[in-house]
């Protein structure tokens, strides 16, 4: 098999890539070792950022987001009982993110590539990536049982933080940067309305938590008299800090309800609706970068080089960055016969990623609580919340991080 540009991974880096390259009248292969199903019920992101809105919109990808996802203008911060609305408009000159989720912008991206795009495989596991650093790299990969070998002029690991397209820029080029965090995310899915209309960012003696929520899915209902009455579901997303080492079992459904109640308390009497929890599941918390994020022709693209803890809500909108950068570099390199954008690729991502990773890692530290944090720890983390609360200035930089940084 052979094609231009040979992408390892399906999930949004490489579908979009995918996407991006296609219009650009590109040709690529992708290359994905889990099916359909699993790709597009992977429960992860749910917050795109208005640059990540505009690009899915270009791409030919925005219609349903357009009609099913949420614009929101803004978070609350949830702190000492007391509640602080950041107003994204008003102090980015009109910037807002929108709720979709990831699952249905990979369900979005899959349905316009098997329409109108290049070959997309599933079940097809890449093993290893081969002769990255001459001209003709190559993709040994297994799919129906069979062995076999994609040809290209670039390869793209779009493959995750375990893929194998890191695993072939030799080790003594290699500089890796990585943090991990005393705790995880225990998060849950439930079938009940969102008991706020903006996500919720609490700080609590006991640890974070965040309200968080995806569009509401319109359904028919079985019953026959009621039969052709479509009906709403509301879902909220919700987590909490838990142990770096919880199992998700561990945690009751009750259990999980009483602990939410008690880090969402309010001064003013809010109320945190119940109802049934679909989904349950733990994350741990990670910062890691790989630079370089190419050698010779091999890219690196989204989580495969990058991750960020998800309390900033960045690690999908980075991947748009990347792919978004590589597209661009790829069509001017043919269309001009000039590589100097692909030479620059690995810079230009890195400045973005080290914004979000900071921008991730302030978030993350002002709102969990270590185990090992001392009461001075404790006070210097509410004064940094009061300042947020108290100064415009220090309220617009978390609103430009969290809307987002724009393309180069
Ligand atoms: P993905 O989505 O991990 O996709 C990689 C794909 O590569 C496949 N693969 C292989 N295919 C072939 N051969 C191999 N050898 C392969 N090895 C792996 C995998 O099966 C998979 O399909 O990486 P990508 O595309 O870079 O996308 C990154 C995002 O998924 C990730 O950054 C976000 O989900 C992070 N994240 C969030 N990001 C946001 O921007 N906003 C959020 O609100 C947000 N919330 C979250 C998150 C991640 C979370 N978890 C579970 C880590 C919330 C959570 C809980
Ligand atoms: C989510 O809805 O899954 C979500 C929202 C905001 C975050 C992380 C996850 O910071």
């Amino acid at each position: 098999m052979r094609t231009t540009v040979g992408i390892i991974g399906a999930g949004p880096a490489g579908l979009l890539l995918a996407r991006l390259l296609h219009t650009a009248g590109i040709d690529s292969v992708v290359l994905e070792s889990r099916d359909r199903a699993y790709v597009e019920q992977r429960q992860r992101a749910g917050i795109l950022e208005q640059g990540t809105v505009d690009v899915l919109r270009a791409a030919g990808a925005g219609e349903r987001m357009d009609r099913e996802g949420l614009r929101h203008d803004g978070i609350e911060l949830r702190f000492a009982k007391r509640r602080h609305r950041v107003d994204f408009p008003a102090l980015t000159g009109g910037r807002s993110v929108m709720v979709y989720a990831q699952t249905e912008v990979c369900k979005d991206l899959i349905a316009l590539q098997s329409k109108e795009g290049g070959p997309l495989l599933f079940e097809a596991e890449a093993l290893a990536v081969e002769g990255a650093d001459g001209d003709r790299p190559r993709v040994r990969f297994r799919h129906e049982g069979r062995e076999d070998v994609l040809e290209c002029d670039y390869v793209v690991g779009c493959d995750g933080f375990w893929g194998v397209g890191r695993k072939a820029v030799p080790v003594s080029l290699s500089r890796v940067f990585e943090r991990t965090y005393p705790y995880a995310w225990l998060g849950i899915l439930a079938d009940v309305a969102p008991s706020h209309d903006e996500l919720v960012y609490a700080r609590h003696d006991r640890g974070f938590a965040l309200l968080s929520m995806r569009p509401p899915v319109t359904r028919h209902h079985p019953s026959e008299e009621v039969a052709s009455l479509p009906v709403e579901s509301f879902v909220s997303r919700l987590y909490l800090q838990v142990p770096a080492d919880t199992r998700a079992e561990e945690w009751s459904d009750e259990d999980i309800w009483d602990e939410l109640e008690r880090r969402f308390e309010t001064a003013d009497g809010w109320r945190l609706e119940r109802g049934p929890i679909t989904q349950k599941s733990v994350t741990p918390m990670r910062s890691y970068v790989h630079e370089p994020m190419r050698y010779g022709r091999l890219f690196l693209a989204g989580d495969a080089a990058h991750i960020v803890p998800p309390t900033g809500a960045k690690g999908l909108n980075l991947a748009v960055g990347d792919v978004v950068t590589l597209a661009r570099a790829l069509a001017h390199e043919k269309e001009t016969g000039s590589p100097e954008l692909l030479d620059a690729y690995s810079a230009t991502c890195l400045r973005r990623v080290w914004q979000a990773e900071r921008f991730s890692y302030d978030m993350t530290a002002l709102l969990h609580r270590a185990p090992d944090a001392t009461p001075f720890d404790d006070r210097l983390r509410l004064a940094r919340l009061e300042r947020i609360a108290a100064s415009r200035a220090a309220e617009t930089d978390l609103a430009e991080a969290y809307t987002g940084f724009p393309f180069e």
